[in-house]
């Protein structure tokens, strides 16, 4: 399977994050990716570098003032003072509920906060050209099936599933998976899937396809009464308006063993088969794996290259996008077992 990576991914390298009050090393680091294509390269797939400007579709994904922020923000902090140069920024107060969101406030940090979901997303110095390097490699992995290819992978950080419309989260800046089907519906394919196996709910692409019926969002991810995002990604939650029906969320108790998380894939597979799509985005979270430190499914090596081959079965030309993951070390073999059990079995 062709795989695209861009070494800018490395430009997106925040230094640390909070948990539980302290300052800890970002689970979400630059050594993901490169063990990622490591892996790839040794076992013989071809790598290509992004070739398409996403930024059309990334127009159509996110909102024009989220873009103009994230893609500022760094200039912006610096602006504030020149020592922020080694310093990150993080937001410290939210527009929630009853407090307004319409209005854009000049203070950098309230701005954060109007952009972000939670204090979880670090930006750095090249965040917004790692991200866009990953919407590019998205919407490049759209033109090669559009040329012919049954599928494609992008190897890419930082992550993508937890950014909406108009803000961060979780690791997330700028939504790949939402770019990839965007790209599709652009160039013919009339229904398009996404089905999102990160550990934690996709929110982000959630929200953003909630009110359609051209993309089917379907995900499988821990209870959310228990697990990040927390505050979406129960199993009533539908879609609404034209979109009522073409959103699945199956959440699994935290714990959840393999073979329950398989019958899900099962749920999800044959949703998406009825919905009769003619392309498949995989939001390609290896959080799920038992090794993960963040998170409490428990697949096994092998089991990734039974989820590649299950999901061969749904006969859909596929895009794969990498999500999150943080057993760094293990995450070139969980990955490349997901491709080969795709490609060649
Ligand atoms: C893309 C993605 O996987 N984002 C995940 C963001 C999760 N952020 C919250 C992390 C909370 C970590 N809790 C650790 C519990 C360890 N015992
Ligand atoms: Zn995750």
């Amino acid at each position: 399977m062709i795989t695209f990576f861009s070494p800018r991914h490395e430009l997106h390298a925040p230094a640390y994050e909070f948990f539980r009050g302290e300052r800890v090393p970002c689970f979400e680091s630059p050594a993901r990716a490169n063990f990622v294509l490591d892996e790839l390269v040794a076992r013989g797939h071809e790598v290509r570098a992004p070739v398409v400007d996403s930024l059309a579709l990334l127009q159509q994904v996110h909102t024009p003032r989220y873009l103009a922020f994230l893609e500022s923000a760094w200039r912006q902090w610096l602006a504030l003072d020149a020592a922020n140069e080694t310093r990150q920024p993080f937001p410290s107060v939210w527009p929630v509920r009853s407090l307004r969101s319409d209005v854009e406030p000049f203070n950098f940090t309230a701005r954060m906060g109007l952009y972000s979901m939670d204090n979880g997303s670090p930006l750095a110095a090249g965040t917004w050209a790692a991200a866009k390097a990953g919407t590019d490699a998205a919407a490049s992995a759209a033109a090669l099936l559009a040329a012919g290819e049954r599928s494609a992978f992008c190897a890419i950080r930082p992550p993508g599933h937890h950014a909406g419309a108009d803000f961060m989260g979780g690791y997330c800046f700028l939504n790949s998976a939402a770019v990839a089907a965007q790209a599709l519906r652009a160039q013919g394919c009339a229904r398009v899937a996404i089905l999102d196996v990160d550990y934690h709910h996709g929110n982000g692409t959630q929200d953003i396809f909630y009110r359609r019926a051209d993309v089917l969002v379907v995900n499988i991810h821990g209870d959310p009464r228990t697990e990040y995002p927390f505050y979406l990604g129960h199993a009533d939650e539908t879609g609404e308006g034209a979109g009522h029906g073409f959103n699945l969320n199956l959440p699994l108790p935290a714990g959840s063993r393999p073979e329950e998380w398989f019958a899900s894939l099962d749920t999800a597979c044959a949703r998406i088969g009825r919905y009769q799509a003619d392309a498949l985005v995989v939001s390609l979270g290896l959080d799920i794996y038992a090794g993960d430190p963040i998170s409490t499914f428990a697949l096994q090596v092998d089991d990734f290259h039974s989820l590649g081959s299950r999901l061969k079965r749904l006969g859909l030309p596929t895009i794969f996008v990498l999500e999150g993951g943080y057993a760094a070390a293990d995450l070139g073999v969980n990955a490349a077992n997901v491709i080969d059990g795709f490609d060649r079995t």
